[in-house]
């Protein structure tokens, strides 16, 4: 595509101000003229070629359009007889450099805004804009439309007419017949009239379509009184903003695109989602929010950077009441649907636009993604993240997973809520499960190495944090040795509990003979923990047995401040009565001396008080413990029941998976 901007006009209705230069010389606002501004937008859309016809004070055009050092391939053609002849005649004289690729053609005193550049430019066949919202003009070209194209343009037509501006994109094939009568006329001394009167005579092969700007700025300048309007409107052009809002770690050129075709529309501003907000819907960023903030901060485009505390849109729409919101279309459906119709009622509310680009759904982008993954599974990433989201969320989840297969169930289930998708934020490998996985009672039968199988098995496809149920930790000598290989391995955390001798589930409570071990003794296997542990991110988080054993709160809140002066990173409260009345009372008065080190629980028995209730009385940690178990084994009781019944699979066949369920959980390749 090439440009030809007319350039050769006389501009004598400017009075002084085209004394010394050319009118497309005349200055819109403080930084630009009208052709500093029309060759800065042509350059930025991606335009490189252009063609200029030049009149009166071609040296000073020529040179000034040099000291703008743009990125443009300027040709210049003098129309030698400018002050006899009007632009058709200067057309013809740059025939030459016009024959050979589709055309952008603008009047040298025109001036537009970018959006409207924009439609000009994605429109696919020929067009020229025109304005339905605009009266028709006295003394300014109109262009009469019959089915759906351009049959005239003029100022002489008023009969089914809108306002028109000479800006023009024209394929290849509708340039030529136009050029050809352009030369026609031009060879037979039609000179003094508008390149439009030949136009007029070729327009049922030269199919050009009407593109209505409406209100968008796209205005001639002729004399001073239309030099003030447009350069007001200039302004408010300029005062325009944008807001984007962007989650991620990675930009690429898809981001580079949309940022740019942004930027086009105003001053844009970017929200960067918090590192809290983006966890709630997305994964851990691999970039904190303030690093996250420099990179846009540093995207030519970007005018400035703030902080989107929310998914929500509103604080800062309502804030910073920007112009235009842009974002890709893939919100309209899905998940963010509600953010979206939040985002549209918000600039309902003043006046506000929402500009939506197709979403491109490119297959290296999705790669890049899926590497941040692998990232985000590395033992060194994935042992800090635990510490590191409590810090960011305050409290966070973990479901027990006992498999690879319960796994990525942990992982990859979400539940889309308000525009928000709700997901786990961690894992917890339980004794419980792991063991009745096997076949096995909790008793600490299953050993460490077979535990650790069952970690590796989760680990190698999954990556969100794993907190480990380490039981009693066993003998201290051995313990030191278990939190060295939970940290290689990459696990998060360690949780053991304050028993010796026989474990037995605590859910059994009383029911069954549990010793609970000395403060003392447990506080020195804190310690030798604490010592043997090579990285800083990795927890030791001690469990207290004392309300499961009937031994009181003060006891529990005694340990509890033992185990912490002891080293321990957390620290875990059981309960098994189904009222959570002993829980809040204990996190309570252990808040009352501490209010800093992560409290846990394991609401299984105490299972209505919901996550919120729970962060709001200063728990930091909730364990889904055992509900994929539960859940899980009775479903293939029941299977297995059915089909011994039914003496065949079909009826059994309803509660299955399907393959393609299968194959969607179970990724082949990462
Ligand atoms: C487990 O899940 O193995 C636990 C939690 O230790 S509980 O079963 O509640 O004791
Ligand atoms: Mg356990």
């Amino acid at each position: 595509m090439k440009a030809l901007i007319l350039n050769s006009g006389m501009g004598s209705r400017m009075g002084v101000l085209t004394s010394e230069h050319p009118k497309c010389m005349t200055e819109v606002s403080s930084k630009e003229t009208i052709l500093s501004r029309q060759l800065c937008q042509l350059a930025e859309a991606g335009i490189q070629e252009v063609v200029m016809t030049t009149g009166l004070f071609d040296s000073v055009l020529v040179n000034y359009c040099r000291s703008l050092d743009l990125p443009l391939h300027i040709t210049f053609v003098k129309n030698p007889v400018y002050k006899e002849t009007n632009y058709i005649y200067s057309i013809y004289c740059a025939r030459d450099c016009l024959k050979d690729d589709d055309l952008l053609l603008m009047h040298g005193d025109l001036v537009f805004e970018n959006q409207v550049l924009d439609q000009v430019l994605e429109s696919e066949e020929s067009c020229m804009t025109i304005s339905s919202s605009l009266p028709l003009p006295e003394k300014d070209f109109k262009a009469v439309i019959q089915d759906g194209y351009i049959k005239k343009v003029g100022i002489e037509f008023f009969n089914d007419a809108m306002a028109a501006q000479p800006l023009y994109k024209l394929k290849k094939e509708d340039w030529l017949v136009w050029l050809e009568r352009i030369e026609k006329f031009c060879e037979s001394s039609q000179v003094k009239c508008y390149a439009e009167n030949a136009f007029n005579e070729v327009s049922d092969d030269c199919l050009v379509r009407p593109l209505d700007v409406r209100n968008g700025l796209c205005a001639e300048i002729d004399d001073q009184e239309d030099l003030a309007v447009v350069s007001e409107k200039v302004r408010q052009v300029e005062r325009r903003t944008v807001y984007m809002c962007f989650s991620t770690d990675m930009i690429h050129s898809g981001h580079i695109a949309i940022i740019k075709k942004a930027a086009r529309l105003g001053k844009l501003i970017v929200g960067v989602l918090s590192d809290e907000a983006v966890v709630s819907y997305k994964r851990f960023p691999l970039l904190p929010f303030t690093e996250r903030k420099a990179l846009f901060e540093n995207i030519s485009g970007v005018s400035k950077v703030v902080e989107q505390r929310t998914l929500s849109y509103r604080e800062n729409l309502e804030h910073y009441q920007p112009d235009y919101v842009v974002h890709g279309d893939d919100w309209v459906s899905g998940f963010q649907k509600p953010v979206r119709e939040e985002v549209v009622s918000v600039l309902t509310s003043y006046g506000g636009r929402l500009v939506e680009f197709p979403y491109s759904k490119d297959e290296k982008y999705q790669k890049l993604e899926s590497r941040a993954r692998i990232h985000l599974s590395l033992p060194d990433v994935r042992r800090a993240r635990l510490r590191r989201a409590i810090e960011l969320k305050g409290l966070v989840t973990a479901m027990e997973a006992h498999s690879g297969i319960t796994g990525l169930i942990v992982e990859k289930t979400i539940a889309y809520e308000k525009g928000e998708a709700r997901q786990f934020d961690s894992m917890w490998v339980s004794s419980l499960c792991d063991s009745t996985a096997k076949g096995k009672p909790d008793i600490e039968l299953v050993d460490m190495t077979s535990r650790f199988r069952t970690i590796d098995d989760i680990m190698e496809v999954t990556t969100k944090p794993i907190i480990f149920d380490g039981d009693t930790g066993g003998l201290t000598e051995h313990f030191v040795y278990t939190v060295k290989s939970l940290e290689r391995m990459g696990v998060s955390a360690v949780i053991i509990e304050d028993k010796t001798g026989l474990k037995k589930n605590s859910l059994f409570g009383t029911e069954v003979m549990q010793t609970q071990d000395s403060i003392e003794n447990f506080c020195a296997k804190i310690a030798a923990g604490k010592r043997a542990q090579k990285t800083k991110e990795f927890m030791i988080i001690a469990r207290i047995e004392s309300l499961i054993l009937e031994q009181g709160m003060d006891d529990a809140l005694a340990r509890a401040a033992a185990y912490v002066k002891a080293g321990a990173d957390g620290v875990m409260i059981h309960s098994r009565k189904k009222e959570p009345d002993e829980i809040f009372a204990f996190v309570e008065q252990f808040r009352r001396t501490d209010s800093i080190t992560p409290v846990v629980v394991v609401p299984t028995s105490f299972n209505t008080v919901t996550e919120e209730e729970f962060k709001e009385r200063g728990v930091n940690v909730v364990i889904y413990a055992n509900q994929l178990t539960r859940t899980g084994f009775p479903a293939m009781q029941h299977a297995a029941e059915m089909i011994l019944k039914n003496h065949r699979a079909k009826e059994c066949d309803d509660l299955c998976m399907s393959i393609k369920d299968i194959i969607n959980l179970i990724p082949e390749e990462e």
